[in-house]
């Protein structure tokens, strides 16, 4: 069974046609049930919706919870299909595509409504505000293992597994649930999604909900999201090396008698090594990746070579020609050199096919 779960928020206008067109999507030999969760909207959606009489279709009022990431969990909470279909109700979600969603789910764990590939598009769109969403979708990308070309995507089918295996971690304060749901996934093992491209349609009536508070908000679950998952490891990771690092100066110039200025040089190569395996077989552990070992561990150690050099030059820069403490500025160099490294690594070193 498919559960469609719509979210609505003063959506009296187009919740019933919403509701009509995708249950017209649906092909007639798969059973289904929709679920709006309206947080008591003033406009009365919600009596909208139960007065459209058809047992397939519930209506669940929340009086006291608000917030689309929460209604949506209460959706998948009500739902009793193998699988759920999360969209919209203001008409920007084309259900058309619900039975090509349908063929692939079965070997995948998300099916995502794409704007971004080929075939999809968001044609009522300015070109900033396609950059705008471009540029948003860039660091929700570096965090996932799997190529999405459009992870802030509301529109989206998942397995019912997929929902059990996650509903402890996720919060539903953030409002882009598939994204949370797929770094949290991404913590446990590898998952398969497949995009299927639509063209987002304007908004039928009323008006967005999302503003200025929607971006701070989409920041702020980003970062938590970056620390929960890669991020963390690859900070983790650089610590170790550190500690490595000294480790292996003191053991060669203690134990084996080498000139200090040898043992460093010795040990920082060790030190990149060792930061490469894990972040080869645990921060990226299940990106498939394009490039091959020797490929990865060249690029890697390029970076962390070229990170020091601009380390140096920050160093010098700030507190030659800025005027900073030094211990400052090699703060900030250490800084610039950890976020060179990163993406550097990210788009290039663990490159995703
Ligand atoms: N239950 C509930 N639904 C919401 C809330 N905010 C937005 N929605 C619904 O979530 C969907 C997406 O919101 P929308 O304003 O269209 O966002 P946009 O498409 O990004 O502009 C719509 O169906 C809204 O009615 C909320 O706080 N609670
Ligand atoms: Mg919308």
């Amino acid at each position: 069974m498919l559960s469609v779960i719509i979210p609505t928020y003063n959506e009296k206008e187009s919740i019933i046609r919403t509701i009509k067109e995708a249950q017209k999507s649906i092909p007639r030999n798969s059973k289904y049930e929709v679920i709006v969760v309206d947080d008591d909207s003033p406009d009365k959606t919600w009596k909208a919706v139960s007065e459209y009489k058809d047992k397939r279709v519930k209506c669940v009022r929340r009086r006291k919870e608000k917030g689309l990431g929460s209604a949506v969990l209460r959706g998948f909470r009500e739902a009793k299909g193998k699988y759920f279909l999360v969209m919209d109700a203001d008409g920007q979600h084309d259900p058309s595509i619900i039975p090509r969603m349908l063929k692939h789910i079965e070997k995948n764990d998300f099916v995502i409504g794409s704007r971004f590939v080929k075939g999809g598009s968001a044609k009522n769109w300015s070109k900033t505000r396609l950059l705008y969403s471009k540029l948003a979708a860039m660091p929700a990308k570096s965090i996932l293992d799997e190529k999405v070309h459009d992870p802030m995507s509301g529109f989206f089918m998942i397995q019912r597994r997929v929902y059990e295996e996650n509903k402890e971690d996720i919060t539903g304060k953030g409002f882009k649930i598939m994204l949370e749901l797929m770094v949290f996934s991404e913590k446990k093992r590898r998952i398969k999604a497949k995009e299927v491209p639509y063209a987002f349609r304007p908004r039928r009536e009323g008006a967005s909900k999302l503003g200025i508070k929607t971006l701070v908000d989409y920041g702020l679950m980003l970062a938590s999201l970056a620390v929960k998952g890669r991020v963390l490891k690859f900070v983790l990771t650089g610590l170790l090396g550190v500690l490595v690092n000294l480790g292996v100066l003191y053991a060669l110039t203690e134990y084996a008698g080498l000139y200090y200025i040898v043992s460093a040089v010795i040990a920082i190569e060790i030190a990149i090594l060792h930061n490469f395996l894990w972040n080869n077989y645990w921060t990226w552990r299940y990106r498939k990746k394009e490039q091959g070992f020797v490929k990865r561990l060249l690029s890697f150690n390029t970076v962390a070579l070229a990170g020091m050099v601009i380390n140096i030059a920050a160093l010098w820069f700030f507190t030659e020609i800025i005027g900073l403490w030094y211990l400052l500025s090699q703060a900030i160099g250490i800084a610039i050199g950890a976020l060179l490294n990163y993406f550097w690594n990210d788009m290039w070193t663990f490159k995703s096919k």
